[in-house]
């Protein structure tokens, strides 16, 4: 379409790089095979949609340089799970390639992934074949496309819109995922491999034409330089937020009728975290509502409104590159005309839906499914699996997936669903997690449950400062000053940061840390717990060993103003920052200082 061919005037180096790739080949596939310890600039930007990240570890960096020696570079691999949805075989073989070639831990993420990390170039082949032969895929987990598509985890079997939510997000990553044959030639040499088959519904929408929706080549959705930036989706519940739809690219909401058949779904456009300190016009976003979509024409839509993005998007400014920024400038009518006249057709208005829960409910613990069977909620600080000394919370997860061969659900707060056990097994997989010193629900604070980190220092090359490393102890500081302020009933979401790119989503967090120097966070408070409020900047640098005093003085006003049941980032919305401000200036200095 046009702007794609006005972009090609002084589009981004990335935008050469993608181009230049022939549909995600090169330099990948002559690189994948060398002798080397890392891959050339263009590489690791095509290595990205294959999932797959160049790092090093950044603890060695400084030490490294002086000595003289090359960085001590390793592989993230990330995996595509639509729904978080995980068969035990490919779990059992994400535990096993963890040890055999990255460093021993797995990490589930943000967006119901799990990440290997420190796997060396020499074993990336093997690794990612391996993860391929058991019908697993890490395409398109990162890179300009659409990525992980995100639904709720809950496996309730009397609920359909909770089966809908993740059948749709299967549907939906069928659709808009890459079809190069790069993927298969790097990785398996072509070989043929078992590919779980495309739903014929899917299979025909693909087909959509519209006013010029698909291209011509390999890549009909996608053409030769795929999206200006990635792109996030996810469908929720109606009442249910915990995959946060106000912070995607597109977002689908789940609306069925009184006897649980589907309606259809409302959208929602143009939502998303990231943004850089100093830079004013990058700033995080929520989602607008665009229309609502009956089932039969969902998939034409959403293929529209990604070829809006591609062939409208920013190619030339990456900061300015997601379709948050499209959807602003623009404005929502604009937009909405825009689709419409890919579409073809007028889109529905959307219809009513009720307020969103607050996300308090995390689903761990036990919980019967509505067929009889149970499943059970594992609380992953951080989504870190790891055996440590105190807990061997990598070797349960095996056992218990080894012994019952049950699938797994990574939620979007970084846990673990265990589904679909039968009632006889349960007391065999809680002595599994007992022997192996795994915690129960009960004995984890909630505020430690419901908190987030991402991974930040030693493996992202792009964090400030500490946040997975951080927050355990500062999290358990906060949980004894909530107990010592007696507001141990009022726990709220916290969520930590290395930088201002928003991993964790920590602008829709009660409260939001983001690192902004070394040891130094932004303090962003005000969200809402129902994550269809954005958090405002409340401090610029606090040191974290001020975080705890600065909360304190924080709470104390919140403890004797709050109405009944007021969540914390509701208290804080009502009263404004600049109030809050004004009293933690009024508090004695001490209080306030490093
Ligand atoms: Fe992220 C980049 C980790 C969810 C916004 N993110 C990165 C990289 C790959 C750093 C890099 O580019 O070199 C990080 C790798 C660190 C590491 O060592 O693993 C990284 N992001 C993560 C994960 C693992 C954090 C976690 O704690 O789980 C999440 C993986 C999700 C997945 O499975 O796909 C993760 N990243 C997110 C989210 C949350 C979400 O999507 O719901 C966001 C905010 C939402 C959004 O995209 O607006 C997010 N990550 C970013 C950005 C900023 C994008 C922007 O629009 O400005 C970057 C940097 C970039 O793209 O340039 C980034
Ligand atoms: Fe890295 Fe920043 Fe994302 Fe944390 S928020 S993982 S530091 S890019």
């Amino acid at each position: 379409m046009s702007s794609v061919a006005s972009s090609e005037v002084k589009r981004s180096k990335v935008e050469q790089i993608k181009a230049d790739s022939h549909f995600l080949r090169d330099p990948l596939l002559e690189e994948v095979g060398q002798d080397t310890t890392h891959f050339s600039e263009a590489a690791v930007q095509v290595l990205k949609f294959h999932g797959t990240y160049q790092q090093d570890d950044r603890d060695l960096r400084q030490q490294r340089r002086q000595e003289g020696q090359e960085r001590a570079y390793s592989m993230m691999l990330r995996t595509r799970i639509p729904g978080g949805h995980v068969a035990p075989q490919l779990y059992l073989t994400l535990d096993r390639l963890a040890d055999e070639y990255g460093n021993g831990t797995l990490r589930a993420t943000t967006r119901q992934t799990f990440q290997l990390h420190g796997i060396l170039k020499k074993d990336l082949k093997v690794t990612l074949a391996t993860i391929l032969k058991q019908m697993g895929s890490t395409l398109a987990a990162c890179g300009d496309v659409n990525r992980n598509v995100m639904a709720p985890v809950a496996p309730y079997k009397n609920r359909p819109a909770f089966r809908y939510a993740q059948e749709y997000a299967r549907k939906l990553a069928d659709l808009l995922a890459p079809k190069t044959s790069a993927y298969y030639e790097i990785w398996v040499d072509g070989e043929p491999i078992p590919i779980p088959p495309m739903d014929e519904e899917v299979k025909a929408a693909e087909a959509f034409v519209g006013h010029g929706v698909r291209l011509e080549g390999p890549e009909p959705l996608y053409g030769p330089v795929y999206l200006p930036r990635k792109f996030k989706s996810a469908i929720a519940v109606a009442g249910e937020n915990s995959v946060d739809v106000y912070s995607q690219d597109l977002g689908l909401i789940v609306l069925t009728d009184r006897k649980g058949q589907l309606k259809g779904f409302n959208i929602v456009v143009g939502g998303g975290m990231g943004r850089t300190h100093g830079k004013e016009e990058t700033e995080p976003l929520l989602a607008q509502k665009l229309c609502f979509a009956p089932p039969e024409s969902v998939y034409k839509v959403c293929q529209a409104i990604l070829a809006v993005q591609r062939d409208h998007g920013n190619r030339w400014d990456r900061k300015q590159a997601r379709l948050k920024y499209l959807v602003r400038d623009w404005g929502i009518r604009k937009f909405r005309r825009v689709v419409e006249r890919y579409l073809g057709e007028k889109l529905q208005r959307s219809r009513p839906l009720p307020k969103f829960a607050p996300n308090s409910d995390d689903y761990l613990g036990w919980h019967e499914q509505g067929d009889g069977r149970w499943f059970l909620g594992i609380s992953i600080e951080n989504g870190r699996i790891q055996d440590t000394a105190g807990q061997q919370l990598k070797t349960a997860l095996r056992r218990i997936t080894e012994t019952f061969a049950l699938p797994l659900r990574v939620t979007p707060t970084q846990d673990v669903l265990i589904v679909d056990i039968e009632k006889q097994q349960r007391d065999a997989i809680n002595q599994i997690l007992k022997s192996c010193g795994v915690p129960c629900k009960e004995e984890i604070p909630q505020i430690v449950r419901l908190s987030m980190a991402c991974p930040a220092l030693p493996t992202c090359g792009l964090a400030i400062t500490e946040s997975e490393r951080a927050l355990p102890t500062l999290i358990r500081r906060l949980d004894q000053l909530l107990q010592e302020l007696g507001l141990q009933d009022a726990p709220f979401l916290v969520r930590m940061t290395g930088c201002p790119n928003g991993c964790a989503r920590p602008y829709l967090a009660e409260l939001g840390l983001v690192g902004s120097a070394p040891d130094h966070y932004q303090v962003w408070l005000g969200a809402s717990p129902r994550g269809d409020r954005l958090a405002q900047v409340f401090q610029e640098r606090v040191h974290i060993d001020a975080i705890v005093p600065l909360m304190r003085s924080v709470l104390q006003v919140y403890k004797q103003e709050r109405y009944p049941q007021e969540a914390f980032g509701d208290y804080c919305h009502r009263v404004g920052i600049p109030y809050l401000q004004a009293q933690v200036q009024a508090l004695p200095q001490e209080v306030t200082k490093v």
